[in-house]
């Protein structure tokens, strides 16, 4: 199964928070974007965000998929103050190939993917044929507004930082 990953932090350690999940998936990873600093989304007036898109090939169900990030968040004590508050850890299952769920437990497609800067954008970069429901993720990516497009900035592959 081939599953795409959207990795967040805007806490403590961000980059040795991230690279958790680049371990632990080292051996499924097909294509990682590179780590963008991007301004917090949904909930404005907290730090800002390091995010990536991992694309990986998994053996395991999209729940046991979940789980595994589930895993990683709590490795990263990761404490639910806030709805889109400030984390140390978020490991979002966007999309899976050929699977659809709407789970409220895990919505496929990630129900706000279509609309976030900060997911198309990497997702775009890891893999420049990406689709999301059918549409080209380089057409969303084309399509938002310039200045949010602008705010996001590219840092460098995980291995540079
Ligand atoms: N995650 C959220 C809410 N807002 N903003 C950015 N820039 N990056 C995120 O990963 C993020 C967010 C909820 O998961
Ligand atoms: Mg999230
Ligand atoms: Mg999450």
């Amino acid at each position: 199964m081939r599953a795409v990953l959207s990795i967040g932090s805007n806490m403590d350690d961000r980059v040795e928070l991230l690279c958790t999940v680049f371990t632990e998936f080292r051996e499924d990873i097909v294509a990682a974007s590179p780590v963008y600093a991007t301004p917090p989304w949904g909930v404005t007036d907290q730090d800002e965000f390091l995010n990536a898109v991992l694309i990986v090939d998994v053996d395991e169900s999209p729940k046991e998929l979940l789980r595994r990030g589930q895993k990683l968040e709590e490795a990263a004590e990761r404490v639910r103050v806030r709805h889109w508050g400030p984390r140390t850890l978020d490991v979002d299952i966007v999309d899976i190939e050929g699977y659809t769920s709407d789970d409220p437990e895990l919505t496929v497609p990630h129900p706000y993917a279509h609309e976030r800067a900060f997911v198309l954008i990497p997702w775009l970069a890891a893999d420049g044929g990406a689709r999301l429901s059918g549409e080209g993720v380089a057409k969303r990516v084309a399509a938002l507004d310039p200045k949010e497009r602008a705010d996001i900035r590219r840092l460098g592959m995980m291995e540079e930082l």
